[in-house]
């Protein structure tokens, strides 16, 4: 950006937020310029942090006068590098945007500023006799927009569905500067278009949430967690199958293999609780009530194929038997940069997919290291792919479109191109960012992307949200 535009730039984003929120010391804008992963790495001459929703308005309407592209950015935990400014946009950060600022312990409702953590929000519903249905282990820094901007799925979609399932109402500030907003809770409300459905999985290309009203749902009673190991993965599609039917409150199960349990205790130093590891795992958790434990035990004594099986009725015990499932994504990062690719496979497709992808990948890359993982329970496979010898550059830059400029990733036509042919979806829940970009166009219809393109001109007409994402 030349010197006078970011002048002007910078003096119209402090007149609106004060001087102290528009940070450009280069060494506090580095951590906002680079994903989770460290596979995406942009610049950006300054993070805006607004304080309120009318303040991003303003930011908003300041920079599409000036045809100023921004970045919103939560927690900065997405892994498709959507929150990454990778041609130099501002980033506005949500962070001061936060606060729960009403329970309604009565309606199970909430609503909280889009900056603030979801695990606050779990608390905030836990501390109100509820529980908020969606969780993650990135709980701790992902933000409740950033969830909702992402439609984030999670371990309890099994039972409670995605974010969209929770979403009762947003406040937003849309590309073209005006504020919508309905967070009244209203269950029943069919006055036009569902805009809180349309921004949730928009990944910040069509409004900045600022607050979101949140459906609860109730809290548990007795718990009962456990990992039971299996042969095959077709054993444990079926034992899922089998226990949603005998257990109705089966909340969540989740799919580990032996490569990935082995990686977990190297990386983590934990001793896995299942030993020997057993070729299958998966981790499952009902809750009460009724205490849902016998239910359990009698569902594993009837079903063939259950090679091992660990329980716990503890949280402490709960801890450690999940440790296995939710530490994958952390040791795989501690071998590198990993390529993901969150998809959803059909489920009379999956054990085939989960046999036959390993190869697929190293016919093209015989180097690569594969691990596979996911929420079995709703057909959501976690593909990573590592490099011993190291990953490749991160991506500086946007990715062209089109044709003549698609970037040809073998590995990825490998694993996204069989997902495709099974009916599956190239992207499950972490969204299309800026790393899939390019294969939107092959897994929707020209009609849907019309259809996509249309809101977003309507929306967005300078296109000044998140410019290399979805799109
Ligand atoms: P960011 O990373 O900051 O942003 C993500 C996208 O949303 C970007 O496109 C950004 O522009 C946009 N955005 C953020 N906030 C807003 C806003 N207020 N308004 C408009 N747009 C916005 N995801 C799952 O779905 N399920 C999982 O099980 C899961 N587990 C994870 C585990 C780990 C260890 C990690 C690191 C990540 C995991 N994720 C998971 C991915 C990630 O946590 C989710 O995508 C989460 O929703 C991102 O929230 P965030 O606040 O970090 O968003
Ligand atoms: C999970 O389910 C997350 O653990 C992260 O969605 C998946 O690291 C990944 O690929
Ligand atoms: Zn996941």
């Amino acid at each position: 950006m030349e010197d006078h535009r970011l002048r002007s730039m910078l003096r119209a984003l402090r007149s609106v937020v004060g001087e102290e929120h528009v940070l450009v010391d280069p060494d506090v804008v580095a951590s906002h310029v680079v994903d989770w992963t460290g596979g995406f790495v942009g610049s950006s001459p300054a993070v805006v942090r607004p304080g309120s929703t009318d303040e991003v308005a303003e930011v908003v309407a300041a920079c599409r006068r000036d045809r100023i592209a921004l970045v919103p950015q939560g927690g900065n935990t997405g892994l498709v590098g959507g929150g990454v400014p990778l041609a130099g946009e501002v980033v506005l950060s949500t962070s001061r945007l936060a606060g729960i600022t009403e329970v309604d312990a009565d309606a199970g409702q909430l609503t909280a500023g889009a900056g603030e953590t979801l695990a606050a929000v779990q608390r905030a519903a836990a501390g109100a006799g509820w529980r908020y249905g969606v969780d993650l282990a990135a709980r701790d820094s992902a933000t409740i927009g950033g969830t909702v901007a992402t439609n984030a799925g999670g371990l309890r979609v099994l039972r409670h569905g995605t974010t969209r399932h929770q979403l009762l109402g947003v406040e937003a500030v849309l590309g073209t500067g005006d504020v919508v907003s309905r967070l009244g809770g209203l269950v029943k409300d069919n006055t036009g278009y569902d805009l809180a459905g349309l921004l949730c999985g928009s990944e910040g290309t069509l409004g900045v949430v600022t607050r979101v009203r949140l459906a609860l749902v109730p809290a548990p009673g007795p718990t009962v967690t456990s990992l039971i190991g299996l042969a095959t993965v077709a054993d444990a599609v079926s034992l899922v199958g089998h226990l949603r039917r005998a257990v109705p409150t089966l909340e969540a199960a989740e799919l580990v293999l032996a490569d990935g349990a082995r990686l977990v205790a190297e990386q983590t130093g934990v001793v896995p609780v299942l030993d020997p590891v057993p070729p299958v795992q998966v981790a499952v958790e009902a809750v009460g009530p009724p205490d849902p434990t016998d239910a359990l035990a009698a569902a594993l004594e009837a079903h063939p194929g259950v090679l091992d099986v660990a329980v716990a009725t503890d949280a402490a015990r709960a801890v450690a038997l999940w440790h296995v499932r939710e530490a994958h994504t952390e040791a795989i990062a501690r071998l590198g940069v990993p390529r993901k690719y969150d998809v959803t496979v059909p489920s009379p497709r999956l054990a085939r997919f989960v046999e036959q992808v390993p190869d697929l990948i190293r016919a093209v890359d015989p180097d690569a290291q594969v691990w596979i993982f996911g929420h079995l329970g709703d057909g959501n496979l976690h593909v990573n792919v590592t490099t011993p010898s190291g990953p490749g550059p991160p991506r500086t830059g946007p990715l062209r479109t089109g044709r003549a400029g698609v970037a040809r990733d073998a590995v990825a036509d490998a694993v996204l191109g069989r997902v495709v042919a099974d009916g599956g979806s190239v992207s499950a829940e972490h969204g299309i960012g800026t790393a899939k970009r390019s294969w939107l166009v092959r897994d929707r219809s020209a009609g849907d992307v019309a259809g996509m393109r249309a809101i977003k001109a309507a929306l967005d007409p300078d296109g000044i949200l998140n410019p290399n994402v979805l799109l």
